[in-house]
């Protein structure tokens, strides 16, 4: 029979096949290889296969993501440059980003048509909120498996919750947050919604800032989606888009074709992978 595993626990892993759920032990072989969540698996009374993996996140642990929940909520304030990364690091391996914007019920207009200016070009967007229950846009994109990623307090346990319509993920506070240790032996499973299946993290943000993008600097440029239209617009190849006059993106910039804030952390997180 073929599964997903979507729990690990103590050498034995819960086999989701859509119709049942069986905990077994895997084949010693096949541990040795490593399995984690999100392996689509062959079984007998042991787990014997697992098939190729599309990607691996590694913290998590987590395999084959299809989506990437990126949340944003206006406290706290936005972080572009985490978004951003997070962006590109989706786009690298594979997993498509949307960028999900929660606690619309406190988020004044000026924000939210901020946001939606910011991306319009880049990646697509969903106006979200956990406390009032209106996730219905956020539930029809889960397919496949997928996951939240953002920084802390933005609600990504909040909307976890509102979509199963359990209390399945904890919900903290800011001062809760501080004493994290009873929580860390907690470990990632997967939550069937729908059409498909939700990655909790247990109170972490999926990935965070420290994100050490698996690429060069020369290509930083082809994971933003709203520069692909103005790179050929660059003299060189090798253009890094940092200096005008042989420049595509920055004329685009100057034309206001392409977000300002999208160059600026364009040209962060450069300096960061060149700093490497
Ligand atoms: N007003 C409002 N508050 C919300 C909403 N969603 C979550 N919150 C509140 O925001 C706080 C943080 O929510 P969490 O769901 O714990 O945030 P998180 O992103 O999981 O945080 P970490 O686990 O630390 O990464 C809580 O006090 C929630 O009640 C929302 O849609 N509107
Ligand atoms: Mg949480
Ligand atoms: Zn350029």
């Amino acid at each position: 029979m073929k599964g997903l595993v979507i729990k690990k626990n103590a050498g034995l892993y819960d086999i989701d096949t859509g119709k049942i759920v069986a905990t077994i032990k895997a084949l010693g072989n096949v541990k040795k290889h490593g399995l984690y969540v999100g392996d689509y698996v062959e079984f007998t009374e042991v787990i014997t296969k697992v098939e190729e993996r599309k990607n691996l996140l590694i913290r998590p642990p987590l395999a084959n993501l299809d989506k990437l929940f990126i949340v944003a909520s206006s406290i706290p304030k936005p972080d572009f440059v985490l978004i951003d990364k997070l962006i590109v690091y989706s786009l690298v391996k594979g997993i498509e980003p949307i960028i999900v914007i929660n606690k619309t019920d406190i988020m004044d207009e000026c924000l939210q048509s901020e946001i939606k200016s910011i991306y319009k070009d880049a990646v697509k967007m969903i106006f979200v909120s956990a406390e009032k229950g209106e996730v219905g846009d956020l539930k029809k994109e889960i397919k496949g498996i997928t996951a939240f990623a953002g920084q802390s307090a933005v609600g990504k346990s909040s909307l976890i919750n509102a979509l199963l319509g359990k209390e399945q993920a904890e919900v903290g506070d800011l001062s809760k947050k501080v004493e994290r240790g009873k929580q860390t032996t907690r470990m990632t499973c997967l939550y069937r919604c729908d059409k498909g299946y939700i990655a909790d993290t247990a109170g972490f943000s999926l990935l965070d800032a420290t994100l050490v993008l698996p690429i060069t600097p020369q290509e930083l440029g082809r994971y933003y989606p709203d520069f692909l239209k103005y790179l050929q617009n660059c003299k060189f190849r090798s253009c890094l888009h940092e200096i005008s006059g042989n420049c595509g993106i920055i004329e685009g910039v100057r034309q206001g074709k392409i977000n300002k804030i999208r160059y600026e952390s364009y040209l962060k997180i450069l300096s960061e992978l060149k700093g490497r």
